[in-house]
C-alpha cells in the first residue's frame, strides 16, 4: 500500500532542553505519541535514546524527534539534531534556564538551526509573576542568537494550556524553513536499525538529502556495501519515495539488522568515500576552555560519533568564542560531505566545546610547506563552483579525476563538465581526458609541455644523427608525477601546434632534418656505395665501416639512418643488402619464372644469384617474408 506523492511541506521538529523540564510530554500533548519507547526509560521515567512522532497541522506534517535531557546521553541528542529544521527548546517555568538548556541551544547553533519556538513548559506550576520573570530571563538569555525573534510559549502538557498556540507558533516558524534539497544525491543518517517482523532490517533517519523508493540500489557507509531497498515508510507511512525533510524509514534487502548501526549513512551508490581527514571551520563556544593544537575531543557529525585529533591552521591555541580553519584527523572512517554541520566536545569532562562546518572532506594531511592551503579553505568556504574547482584543480599536481570531484564535493557529474567548460574557456584549466574526464591546471599542463619540448630539444642536441627520441623514453623523462593522459594530451597540443613531430613511437622538433657534418655525409656515402657497389655479394657491415674516417659510434649511427631510410635493408642480423640490389633480385626472379617455369631450387638459386649459400637461405626466407616467393618442400614457389 502506498500513498500518492506527497504535497505536504515536511519539517522536522527537534526537541531540546534540561532533563525533566518536560520535552517529551510535551511531544505527547502535541502528538497523542509517547516518544519513549524503551522499558527502561518508563522505569525511571527519563528519556534516554531518541523517540518519535508525526504531526499534520495546515498542510504541514511535522516529524519530531524527542532527545533526552540527561547529559549523559548528549551524544544520543546530537545524533537526533543532526538534521532538524525547527528547534522546540523546551524550559520549565519552575526551573527556568539549566546546564542542558544552554548546551542543547549551543548544539542547535553550532549545528547551523536556523528556526525554533520556545516552550515554557509547566506553567501550571508557578504563578504569573514567576512565569513573566522566566520569560524576561529566556528573552535575555536568547537576545542576539537565532531564536531572538521566537515565539515564547507557555505550555502546559497537564492543563492543556497553551497548545494551540504553540501549534501555530510552530505552525508560523515552519512557513519560514527553507526545505532540504531533494534533488541532490540521496543521504540518510541512520539513527535506528532494527528487524522487523515480515520486513527484516529496517533503518531511520532524518532523510538529510534526495531521495529513496522501493527498487533503488544505495550504498551503507562506512562499509561501502551495495543494497536494495524493499521498501520505503515515511511518518508513519508506506510512501512510494520519501524526499529530503521527512522522518524515512527504509527496508533494506540483503543485510542483518544486526550488521547495521547508528552512525553509518545510507546514500546514492558508487559517488562518496569515507574519510579519516577532513578539513573545517571550526569555532569554539565562548563557555569552552582554550583549545590547544593537537587536541583530542569527540567528534559527533550526523548520527555519528567517532574521536578527532584537532590540528589548528595558522594559530597555536583557539580561545573561547574564537573560529579558524582546522584539520580533524577521525580515528574511524565517516562519511562527509562540504557544508556538513559537526559539534566537538571535549575529552574530558565531557562537554560540548564546539563546532563547525566541513569545508573539504577529503583533505589531505597537513604540510608546512602546503602555503596555499589557508587560501584554499577560504575559496571553498565562500566560493562559487568554479572558483573552488579551479581551486581543487590548481592543487592537485596530478590531475583531478571526475570522480575525485564529486566524491569531494557532492556534485552532480553534469555541474562538474558545466563548470570545467566554463574553466577551460577562460584558460584557467586543461582537460587532459574527456572519458573519464580528468582536470589539470593550465600552469601545471604548461609545465609539462615545456619539459617535453626541452626534452625534445636535448635530445636533438645530444643525437645529432638520431631523427627524434622515443616516446616512451620522453615518457620515461618526465617521471611518474606525470600521468599518461596528461602527457599524450600535452603531446597532441605540442603537435597541433606545429611544434613537435609526432611519427609513430617517435617524437621530434617539427620539421626538424638530422644535419650531417661534411665529414658524416662523406661516410654516409662511402657506406651506401659499399652495399651498392657489392651487389648481392655483400661485404661484412664491420669490414665496411672499419674503413671510414668517422668513429665507430657515428658509423654506426649512420648506417642506422641509411636501414630508416630504407637505402639499405637488413635481411638477417649479419646480412645487409643494398635495395637495387634486391630489386635487381626480383627483375632476375621474374625473368627466371617466364624462362623456366615458377619452381626454383637452392642451387639454382645459388647459380642464378652466385652467392654462397651461407648466403643464400637467410635471403629466400626474406624473400619469402616479403612475398616473393614461397616455399615448397625443398624448392620455392616464385610468385
Ligand atoms: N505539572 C506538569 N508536569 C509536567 C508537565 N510536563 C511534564 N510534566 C512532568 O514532568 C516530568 C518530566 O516530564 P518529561 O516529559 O519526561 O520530561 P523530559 O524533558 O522529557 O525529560 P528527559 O527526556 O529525561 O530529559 C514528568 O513527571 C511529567 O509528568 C506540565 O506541563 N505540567
Ligand atoms: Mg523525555
Amino acid at each position: 500500500m502506498s500513498n500518492r506523492a506527497p504535497t505536504l511541506k515536511s519539517v522536522i521538529i527537534g526537541t531540546a532542553g534540561h532533563i525533566d523540564h518536560g520535552k517529551s510530554a510535551l511531544v505527547e500533548a502535541l502528538t497523542g505519541t509517547h516518544p519513549d519507547r524503551l522499558a527502561e526509560e518508563k522505569r525511571r521515567g527519563i528519556t534516554i535514546d531518541l523517540g518519535f512522532a508525526f504531526l499534520e497541522e495546515n498542510g504541514v506534517r511535522f516529524g519530531l524527534v524527542d532527545v533526552p535531557g540527561h547529559e549523559r546521553f548528549v551524544s544520543n541528542m546530537l545524533a537526533g539534531a543532526a538534521g532538524i529544521d525547527l528547534v522546540l527548546l523546551v524550559i520549565a517555568a519552575d526551573e527556568s534556564i539549566k546546564p542542558q538548556t544552554r548546551e542543547h541551544f549551543d548544539i542547535c547553533r553550532l549545528l547551523g538551526v536556523k528556526r525554533g519556538v520556545v516552550a515554557l513548559t509547566k506553567s501550571d506550576l508557578v504563578d504569573a509573576d514567576t512565569l513573566g520573570l522566566v520569560r524576561l530571563e529566556v528573552e535575555e538569555y536568547l537576545r542576539g542568537s537565532f531564536l531572538e525573534q521566537a515565539a515564547i510559549v507557555p505550555v502546559s502538557a497537564k492543563t492543556g494550556i497553551g497548545l494551540n498556540e504553540l501549534k501555530n507558533a510552530l505552525h508560523t516558524a515552519a512557513s519560514e524553513v527553507s526545505g532540504k534539497d531533494a534533488a541532490r544525491y540521496f543521504r540518510l543518517p541512520i539513527d535506528r536499525a532494527f528487524a522487523m517482523k515480515g520486513f527484516g532490517t529496517v533503518v531511520t533517519g532524518t532523510l538529510v538529502s534526495g531521495s529513496v523508493a522501493a527498487e533503488d540500489e544505495v550504498e551503507l557507509f562506512p562499509e561501502g556495501k551495495r543494497l536494495r531497498v524493499r521498501g520505503v515508510q515515511s511518518g508513519g507511512k508506506s510512501v512510494e519515495r520519501a524526499i529530503a525533510g521527512q522522518r524515512t524509514a527504509v527496508n533494506l534487502a540483503g543485510i542483518d539488522h544486526d550488521a547495521v548501526k547508528r552512525g553509518m549513512t545510507l546514500a546514492a551508490p558508487g559517488h562518496f568515500r569515507t574519510t579519516r581527514r577532513a578539513d573545517a571551520r571550526l569555532t569554539l563556544l565562548p563557555s569552552a576552555r582554550k583549545l590547544k593544537q593537537r587536541a583530542k575531543v569527540h567528534f559527533h557529525a550526523g548520527t555519528t560519533e567517532t574521536i578527532a585529533e584537532i590540528f589548528l591552521y595558522g594559530v597555536s591555541t583557539l580561545s573561547p568564542g574564537q573560529t579558524s580553519f582546522a584539520h580533524l584527523r577521525l580515528q574511524d572512517e565517516v562519511l562527509l560531505l562540504p557544508g556538513d554541520r559537526f559539534i566537538v566536545r571535549q575529552f574530558s569532562p565531557v562537554i560540548t566545546i564546539g563546532g563547525g562546518v566541513v569545508l573539504d572532506p577529503l583533505a589531505k594531511r597537513p604540510l608546512v610547506r602546503d602555503t596555499g592551503r589557508a587560501a584554499f579553505l577560504e575559496t571553498l568556504e565562500s566560493g562559487k563552483r568554479e572558483e573552488l574547482l579551479a581551486a581543487m584543480t590548481e592543487r592537485a599536481l596530478l590531475g583531478l579525476p571526475l570522480d575525485d570531484i564529486v566524491a569531494r564535493t557532492g556534485w552532480f557529474e553534469g555541474e562538474v563538465r558545466e563548470a570545467a567548460q566554463n574553466l577551460v574557456k577562460a584558460g584557467n584549466i586543461k582537460v587532459v581526458s574527456a572519458e573519464p574526464l580528468i582536470l589539470l591546471g593550465r600552469k601545471a599542463f604548461d609545465e609539462v609541455r615545456r619539459k617535453i619540448a626541452d626534452r625534445v630539444e636535448r635530445f636533438h642536441r645530444e643525437n645529432l644523427l638520431s631523427p627524434g627520441i622515443a616516446r616512451e623514453d620522453l615518457r620515461a623523462s618526465l617521471g611518474r608525477r606525470v600521468r599518461e593522459e596528461t602527457f599524450r594530451a600535452a603531446l597532441e597540443e605540442l603537435a597541433s601546434e606545429r611544434k613537435l613531430d609526432v611519427q609513430g613511437e617517435l617524437v621530434k622538433r617539427a620539421g626538424s632534418q638530422i644535419a650531417l657534418q661534411p665529414e658524416e655525409a662523406q661516410a654516409k656515402g662511402e657506406i651506401e656505395k659499399a652495399f651498392a657497389d657489392a651487389g648481392l655479394a655483400v661485404p661484412s657491415v664491420k669490414e665496411v665501416l672499419a674503413k671510414l674516417s668517422v668513429e665507430a659510434k657515428r658509423a654506426e649511427k649512420l648506417l642506422q639512418i641509411l636501414l630508416r631510410e630504407k637505402i639499405l635493408v637488413r635481411v638477417s642480423p649479419e646480412l645487409i643488402f643494398h635495395r637495387d640490389a634486391l630489386a635487381h633480385l626480383k627483375v632476375r626472379l621474374a625473368e627466371h619464372k617466364k624462362a623456366k617455369g615458377e619452381r626454383i631450387s637452392v642451387p639454382a638459386f645459388k647459380d642464378l644469384t652466385g652467392i654462397t649459400r651461407k648466403y643464400a637461405i637467410p635471403l629466400l626466407e626474406y624473400l619469402d617474408r616479403e612475398r616473393v616467393t614461397r616455399r615448397a618442400g625443398d624448392e620455392r614457389v616464385i610468385l
